[in-house]
């Protein structure tokens, strides 16, 4: 499809971007299943030195057959450069991530990252989020009372998994709401933020980070 072609351009340009002997961050989603691919193809072809820290236990999974050196983020104390995938990118190039469920793992990686690359076909761009489902990692305990200031704030929406709700990495439920209306990316993610009961939230302020995408 044009979206798997778009991605595998992009996911190869991103690979090419690796130096050697770094500690690489790699995002979740089927992007960066590609990425990691075409990296390993990279590093036994010209015998790089590369470690990586994986966002997610699935991209971990994922990876574990490729032989990739993976680290516990427990035991690095830089990233020299982080790789991820997108849900949506708006015109001021602020992310919605976490349709994987992946996002607080992902934020730690990006966050520690000195440099973040993105890595999207173009069906991820939209002039804004209105309408657009925002991920939200909330604690199960009294989760029904998060979702409640969750509306208040705007967002309605639906516990992934509903009657077996999906469980993210961290032991957390994921929140799926959107806002009919736009909105404030920075302020919607702080406010959100501050609710007792939200782990994270998958808006990603425009930040020092460069988009990869091919319009192949
Ligand atoms: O969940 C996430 O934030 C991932 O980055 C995901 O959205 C990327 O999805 P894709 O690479 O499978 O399109």
């Amino acid at each position: 499809s044009k979206n798997l072609e778009q991605k595998k351009a992009a996911a190869f340009r991103a690979v090419q971007m690796v130096q050697d002997n770094l500690i690489v961050g790699l995002g979740s989603g089927s992007t960066m299943q590609i990425f990691v691919d075409l990296i390993s193809e990279r590093i036994k072809r010209e015998r790089l030195h590369l470690s990586f820290v994986p966002a997610s236990k699935k991209i971990e999974k994922y990876s574990l057959p490729f032989g990739l050196n993976l680290l516990d983020i427990n035991y690095v104390d830089r990233i020299d450069i982080a790789f991820d995938g997108a849900d949506r990118i708006d015109e001021q190039n602020n992310l919605i991530k976490g349709g994987g469920g992946s996002l607080f793992r992902e934020r730690q990686i990006l966050d520690m990252a000195q440099s973040r690359v993105i890595v999207v076909d173009s069906s991820k761009f939209v002039s804004n989020f209105a309408k657009e489902i925002i991920p939200i990692e909330i604690v199960p305990y009294n989760y029904r009372w998060t979702v409640h200031k969750i509306n208040l704030l705007g967002f309605i929406g639906n516990i992934r998994g509903e009657a077996t709700p999906f469980m993210t990495d961290n032991g957390n439920y994921i929140y799926d709401a959107y806002n009919l209306n736009n909105f404030d990316v920075t302020e919607t993610y702080h406010s959100l933020k501050l609710v007792a009961g939200v782990v994270d939230v998958g808006l990603f302020k425009e930040n020092d980070y460069q988009i990869i995408y091919s319009h192949e």
